[in-house]
């Protein structure tokens, strides 16, 4: 098992049960080495653990991100068919997310660059013009220039429903605006593929009590994920690696809304919790 943190300054690595800081480490090499875990492995070989990780963490953890790419992939999951169709029945969309449900080529967009995204501690936002807004609790895929995925990641794919449910075409309004993505806490690095009984965890906490939970298995997933990784790969370069959202499984009914205030925590076992406040 191995775990990536970027640090504001530097970066820590987690590996049988120590944590190795690497000082000169520059990310976008890192995380673009299509055999990462074996020239971790060889860069932490005699080196000492760090020992005050905790209180490094807790100071410095940013999000794992710099020059890559964030994307989303939509309507992967039977629940997200079924919320996006009742949301858009008015505006006539709601045909749209069932053919693309059941298509050949998946729902990919461009969901935001570096500066609109914060790491876990950080703050989330609701648009001002938005009226019924929810997280999107996602598997994120960490995929090298060469298109292999070295790792795994959590994302909260802020949206707004009310922008999105108006009309299909303002999809990159209800989800690309400051504030609108969380990633982390680190970088999951595994050669191997993740057990279909892997679990996606929600919890919404407002004034200390939940006021929204669930959870999914990512065996409930329609694409595989190598599907979804070649065709964002199929006529676009990424120097830098490209992070991908899976696309989310969990969607509160439609009487709630988040408010600002509100506590957002994404836990799968393997990789952490990612947990965000909502301005
Ligand atoms: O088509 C709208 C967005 C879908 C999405 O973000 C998801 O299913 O996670
Ligand atoms: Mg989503």
């Amino acid at each position: 098992m191995m775990k990536l943190y970027k640090l504001k300054q530097g970066v820590l690595v987690e590996f049988d049960g120590n944590r190795y800081w690497l000082d000169t480490a520059d990310w976008d090499e890192l995380v673009n080495d299509d055999q990462i875990i074996r020239t971790l492995k060889d860069r932490v070989r005699g080196q000492s653990p760090v020992h005050d990780w905790e209180d490094l963490l807790a100071e410095q953890i940013d999000a794992p991100m710099q020059g890559q790419e964030l994307w989303a992939s939509g309507v992967t999951y039977e629940r997200s068919r079924q919320g996006r169709q009742e949301e858009s029945q008015k505006s006539g969309g709601a045909d749209f997310y069932a053919r693309v449900y059941e298509a050949e080529r998946p729902e990919l967009f461009f969901k935001a660059p570096r500066h609109r995204v914060v790491g876990t501690g950080g703050v989330v936002r609701i648009r001002a013009d938005s009226e019924w807004d929810v997280p999107e609790p996602e598997l994120v895929l960490a995929i090298t220039r060469s298109g292999k995925i070295i790792g795994y990641s959590i994302g909260n794919d802020m949206s707004s429903r009310s922008i999105e449910g108006e009309n299909p075409l303002y999809l990159p309004q209800a989800k690309c605006y400051d504030g609108c993505a969380a990633l982390g806490p680190c970088i999951y690095l595994t050669d191997q593929p993740l057990p279909g009984d892997t679990r996606i965890e929600l919890s919404i906490c407002r004034a200390g009590e939940e006021v929204f939970g669930g959870d999914v298995e990512i065996s409930r997933i329609k694409r595989k994920f190598e599907d979804l990784v070649a065709f964002l790969y199929r006529e676009c370069s990424f120097p830098n690696g490209a992070l991908l959202m899976t696309g989310t499984g969990i969607v509160p009914g439609s009487d709630f809304t988040l408010q600002s205030g509100d506590e957002i925590l994404i836990t799968i076992a393997c990789i952490g919790t990612l947990v965000n406040r909502v301005a």
